[in-house]
């Protein structure tokens, strides 16, 4: 066994499903100008049960897939159903969630040939849209807490791999990172961590996850097996399924509830 490989149970029965008489949040849709991309960009943002000026909240910044957009989650994840559940059973720090667009071009949408060059070099370009221009619009719109303990980023397949390229690159922003079934647009692992004891010394939590059907597995494997050789402490968590949706939810489950507390393993 290596050293960090993380053995979860599936999420239980009725995670994802609408709970009766429980407090709820909110989930809605943002418009903001982009100026990195020169127009009007979306973005979904889940507010937790409660959320009020009375304190400030971490956020997580949670990403999509080649084949989505901001919207991905909502229509497939049900992140509200998995987090309101959560809350009602005091397991999560209190958190907002932003799910932006990030395929950061003019037509964000998630059509036509979506392996095209400008399509893949718009999920690169998208860094410097959520650092510069997403990141200060939600800090000074909404009631949060600022400073890189206090951010989280996390993604699937080809967000997964933005969450851990961005996330591993910018760790004077972001203390919690995960990446779900991380796509091959993941950086090879000595460029993701050239200096394993920097990451190390700054990292709050550094999750890996793959559904063990999942073609792509061989990204995950291959960062994870550099992060062990180099003793960088992270999850490693294999889960029964495939590039699919049950997978995704599953570990929303289990992610958000690690971050933005002490380690409960
Ligand atoms: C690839 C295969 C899959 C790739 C990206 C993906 C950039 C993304 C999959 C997804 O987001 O679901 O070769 O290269």
């Amino acid at each position: 066994m290596d050293k960090y490989h993380l053995i979860l149970n599936t999420a239980p029965a009725g995670y994802d499903q609408y709970g009766d008489n429980i407090a709820r949040g909110k989930i809605d849709t943002f418009e903001y100008f982009s100026a990195k991309v020169g127009n009007s960009r979306k973005m979904m943002i889940y507010t937790p049960p409660g959320y009020s000026d009375n304190q400030r909240y971490n956020v997580l910044y949670l990403l999509h897939g080649i084949g989505g957009d901001e919207t991905e989650w909502y229509h497939h994840g049900n992140p509200q159903v998995i987090l309101d559940n959560l809350y009602a059973a005091s397991k999560l720090a209190p958190m907002i969630v932003v799910m932006p667009n990030g395929r950061a071009m003019p037509n964000d949408r998630a059509e036509g040939n979506l392996f095209d060059t400008d399509k893949l070099q718009a999920f690169e370009d998208f860094e410097s849209e959520l650092l510069h221009e997403i990141i200060p619009y939600i800090e000074s719109n909404y009631w949060v807490q600022i400073g890189r303990e206090n951010r989280a980023l996390a993604g699937l397949s080809m967000g997964g791999g933005q969450s851990l390229n961005i996330g591993l690159g910018n760790l004077d922003h972001f203390a919690w990172i995960g990446g779900f079934s991380s796509a091959p647009n993941t950086k090879a692992p000595e460029q993701l961590v050239p200096n394993p004891e920097e990451t190390t010394a700054k990292l709050k939590l550094l999750w890996l996850s793959c559904g063990v059907l999942d073609n792509l597995k061989y990204v995950s494997d291959q960062t994870h097996a550099y992060l062990d050789r180099q003793n960088v402490p992270h999850i490693w968590y294999e889960e029964s399924g495939g590039h699919d949706w049950p997978v995704w939810k599953n570990d929303l489950y289990h992610f958000s509830q690690l971050i933005f507390q002490p380690f409960q393993c």
